[in-house]
C-alpha cells in the first residue's frame, strides 16, 4: 500500500498499519490543487467499474452517480440521494488498470463517479487529505489488502446471530415481556430485544425511566436466564438539565463541543436541549465511554449508538433565525415563491451545514471545527465505547453497532443501515450494501427488517425475512406510528417460524464463515463480479451473491413475483426450503434459469463441490448443538473448514478453532 499525503490531515486513525508516506507522484490520478479544493481525476474507459464506498445509494458498481461523504440523517433512501449516514471512502477500480484507493480525511468528500462526465471519475476534498493506493492482482485481493491495513473487525457475540426483535414504540417493561412471551406462544426462536429511546428518563442517556421499567436490571436477569438479551439504545446528544451528573460532569470537565466563543454549543434533539459530547476528544471519549458501565452494571451485553452524525433537529440560532423569517410575512397572502421559501427555511433548520460549522472540537489541544471531522463523530462515539468495553468487559464480547460511521469504526462496532422504509426497493438495497460494506471493514450489519419507516405487509416481510437468515445482524425494526410487525402481527406465523427455524440451523454455517472472513480480512458476502471476474455475464449481476464460500443467494424482491430468473456462472445445488421445512435439492447446470419461489419458501444454491453444514434448529442460540451437523451440497467426498470458538470470549483463533471436517 502507498500513501501519498496532501497537506496535513487530521488523523482518522482509519488505517493501523504504518505506511511511510511515498515520495514520487500519484500516478492513478492526475490532481489539481484549486483555491480550497483537491481534485483527483481518473478517465475510465467503457469498460470500467468502480467498487466500494460501503454504506451508500445505488449499486454495487458505483459508476454513474455522485456519491457525497457527509454522515447524514436522512430517513429517505432514495436514489436521488448522495449521502447516507455514513462515510466509507474507499474503491476499488476494475477497469484497464485494478486498485484500491482510500481518501482518507475527516471532512467531506464528493466522488463524481462518471456522473457530470460519463468516463470522468472526480473525487474533489475541500481540505488535507491522505490518498491510499492499494494494489493487487485481483478485487479480493485489493479488498484484503485493505482490510489487513485498516486492522481487524469487530467480533460479534455469537448470539448476536439469532433473531433480533426491535421496535420504536416499546413503551416499558410490559411491552417487552409481551414480545418476548408472544415469540414464546408462537414457538419463533428469539435471542435479544431492543430497548429504544423510552426505555431512558427523558431521553438522557445511561438513565432509566423508573415508572417504566422499575427494575431494568431484574427484568434483564429474569430475561437472561431464559437467554434473552436486552439491547439498549444510547443517543450521541447529552441532555442539559440541573443534577442529571452526565451533564454536569461534562460541562464540568470541558467534554462539550464549543461555539467559537467557549460556550457549550446547544443543539436540540429527543431529549430537548443537548449537549454534544467531544468524541475527537481523547479523554471525553473515555470518560463518556466509561458511562455504559451504568447498563453493563446492569447486566446489559450489547448497545446500538444513535444519532451519532450527529442529528440536530434544530440549534437556538438556527431556530432564531428562522423565527425572524416568520416574521417577516406580514400578511397572509403570501406569493407562490415565499411559500416554497417558507417550507425550505423550515425544513433547513434540521442537520443544518451552518451549525455544523459553528461549533468546535478539541482535538489533543487544538480548536478544530466540527465541519472539519464531522465524518468521524459517530466513528468516534463508537470507538468510546468499544475502547471503554475492554476496560469493562475485558473478557467478553459486547455487541455494537452504530448509525454513523466512518472505516476504522469497523474496529469497535458493526452498523445497522439507518431508516430505511418498507418499500420492495430496498431489500435490493440491503443486498447491494453488503459486499460494499465489506469491503470497507463492517463485517456485522444489516438492514432494519421489514423496514424502518412506512408500514410493512406480509408479503414483504417474508421476502426479507427470505435474505436477513442470510445476513449477521437479522433484527426486525420499526418506527413509531407504522403498522407492527413482529411475526405474530401478520397471519401466516407458520411460514416466519419456518423461515427463523432454518435460520437458526445456518448458524454453525454462518458464525464459522462470518469469523474466517473477520479473521482473515475477507468478504463474507461477495459480488460476481469479484468472485467470477472472468465470466462477462455474471460480472453485471448485482442481485445475487455469494454468502461465504459454499452458499450463494438470490432473493425475490418483487410484489407479487413467484419466481426469478438466476444466473448460475458453475453449476450449483438448488435447495428449496419447503413451508414444510423439508429441504428439498437440485443440481442445475450452468446459465440461467427460472426458478419459482413461492412466497413461503427460501430458495439458495450451494456452489459447485461446495458443502454446507447445518445444526438442528433451537429456540435460543446458545441452546444450539454445534457439534452434531448434517451436511447438504456436493456431500461425495466433500470437507468443510468448521469455525467454532465459544462464541463469547475473545479466544478467537483460526489455528486453534479451524477444523476441517470430511463428509
Ligand atoms: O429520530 O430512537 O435510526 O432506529 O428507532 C429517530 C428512535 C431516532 C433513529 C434510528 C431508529 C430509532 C429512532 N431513531
Amino acid at each position: 500500500m502507498k500513501r501519498y499525503q496532501y497537506g496535513n490531515v487530521i488523523a482518522t486513525d482509519a488505517v493501523v498499519e504504518p505506511v511511510e508516506a511515498a515520495t514520487g507522484e500519484l500516478k492513478e490520478f492526475s490532481v489539481k490543487k484549486t483555491e480550497g479544493a483537491i481534485v483527483f481525476t481518473y478517465e475510465m474507459d467503457k469498460e470500467t467499474a468502480v467498487y466500494g464506498l460501503g454504506e451508500q445509494v445505488r449499486g454495487i458498481n458505483k459508476r454513474g452517480w455522485k456519491y457525497v461523504s457527509d454522515c447524514a440523517d436522512d430517513p429517505v433512501h432514495s436514489e436521488e440521494k448522495h449521502s447516507l449516514y455514513a462515510s466509507h471512502n474507499f474503491l476499488v477500480v476494475d477497469g484497464k488498470e485494478r486498485f484500491g484507493v482510500f481518501f482518507d480525511t475527516p471532512a467531506k468528500v464528493v466522488f463524481d463517479i462518471g456522473y457530470t462526465k460519463s468516463n470522468v471519475m472526480e473525487i474533489t476534498t475541500d481540505t488535507d487529505v491522505d490518498v491510499y493506493i492499494v494494489e493487487g492482482s485481483s478485487l479480493l485481493e485489493i479488498v484484503k489488502k485493505f482490510r489487513h491495513a485498516i486492522g481487524k473487525s469487530f467480533i460479534a457475540p455469537i448470539w448476536a446471530f439469532g433473531y433480533q426483535q426491535s421496535r420504536w414504540g416499546y413503551m416499558n417493561e410490559s411491552d417487552i415481556r409481551t414480545v418476548v412471551d408472544r415469540y414464546d406462544e408462537i414457538d419463533i426462536p428469539l435471542d435479544t430485544v431492543y430497548l429504544d429511546i423510552d426505555y431512558m428518563e427523558r431521553f438522557k442517556d445511561f438513565t432509566v425511566d423508573k415508572e417504566r421499567f422499575p427494575d431494568l436490571k431484574g427484568l434483564s436477569d429474569e430475561l437472561k436466564k431464559d437467554n434473552i438479551r436486552l439491547i439498549p439504545i444510547i443517543d450521541a446528544g447529552v441532555k442539559i438539565e440541573d443534577g442529571y451528573d452526565i451533564y454536569e460532569e461534562g460541562v464540568e470537565k470541558g467534554y462539550f463541543c464549543k461555539e467559537a466563543d467557549g460556550e457549550n454549543f446547544v443543539g436540540a434533539v429527543w431529549p430537548g436541549k443537548v449537549h454534544f459530547p467531544d468524541f475527537c476528544n481523547k479523554e471525553a471519549r473515555e470518560w463518556f465511554g466509561h458511562k455504559y458501565k451504568v447498563l453493563t452494571d446492569m447486566g446489559m451485553e450489547g448497545f446500538w449508538n444513535d444519532m451519532n452524525e450527529p442529528a440536530i433537529f434544530y440549534s437556538e440560532k438556527g431556530l432564531n433565525e428562522a423565527l425572524d423569517f416568520f416574521q417577516t410575512i406580514e400578511d397572509r397572502n403570501l406569493g407562490v415563491y415565499d411559500f416554497f421559501k417558507l417550507g425550505d427555511v423550515l425544513n433547513g433548520v434540521k442537520n443544518s451545514p451552518k451549525d455544523y460549522s459553528s461549533f468546535y472540537h478539541n482535538i489533543d489541544g487544538k480548536q478544530i471545527c466540527h465541519d472539519k471531522v464531522h465524518n468521524i463523530y459517530g466513528y468516534m462515539m463508537t470507538r468510546a465505547a468499544g475502547e471503554a468495553f475492554e476496560d469493562l468487559r475485558p473478557e467478553k464480547r459486547t455487541l455494537m453497532f452504530s448509525r454513523a460511521s466512518y472505516i476504522g469504526a469497523h474496529r469497535y462496532g458493526g452498523v445497522w443501515m439507518g431508516d430505511n422504509m418498507s418499500w420492495w426497493s430496498h431489500i435490493l438495497l440491503h443486498l447491494k450494501m453488503m459486499p460494499s460494506l465489506n469491503m470497507c471493514g463492517f463485517m456485522y450489519m444489516g438492514a432494519d427488517m421489514g423496514g424502518f419507516g412506512t408500514h410493512c405487509t406480509e408479503d414483504l416481510m417474508l421476502r426479507w425475512v427470505a435474505l436477513g437468515i442470510f445476513t449477521p445482524l437479522m433484527r426486525n425494526h420499526s418506527a413509531l406510528g407504522t403498522r407492527e410487525q413482529e411475526f405474530y402481527q401478520f397471519e401466516n406465523i407458520a411460514a416466519f417460524r419456518n423461515m427463523t427455524k432454518f435460520r437458526y440451523r445456518l448458524i454453525p454455517y454462518l458464525y464459522s464463515e462470518y469469523m474466517k472472513a473477520v479473521l482473515n480480512d475477507e468478504m463474507m458476502y461477495i459480488p460476481f463480479a469479484f468472485a467470477y471476474p472472468d465470466d462477462k455475464q455474471a460480472k453485471h449481476i448485482e442481485d445475487q451473491l455469494l454468502v461465504g464460500d459454499s452458499l450463494m443467494i438470490a432473493p425475490v424482491y418483487e410484489q407479487n413475483a413467484t419466481g426469478r430468473t438466476v444466473y448460475l456462472p458453475e453449476e450449483m445445488i438448488l435447495v428449496r426450503l419447503t413451508k414444510d421445512g423439508e429441504l428439498l435439492t437440485k443440481v442445475l447446470d450452468k446459465g440461467y434459469h427460472y426458478v419459482e419461489v413461492d412466497i413461503e419458501e427460501v430458495v439458495f444454491y450451494i456452489r459447485k463441490g461446495k458443502v454446507l453444514p447445518l445444526c438442528e434448529t433451537a429456540k435460543r442460540v446458545a441452546e444450539l448443538d454445534f457439534e452434531n451437523l448434517a451436511f447438504i451440497g456436493y456431500t461425495e467426498g466433500g470437507s468443510y473448514q468448521y469455525y467454532m470458538d465459544d462464541g463469547v470470549s475473545k479466544d478467537y483463533d483460526l489455528n486453534k478453532y479451524v477444523t476441517k471436517i470430511m463428509v
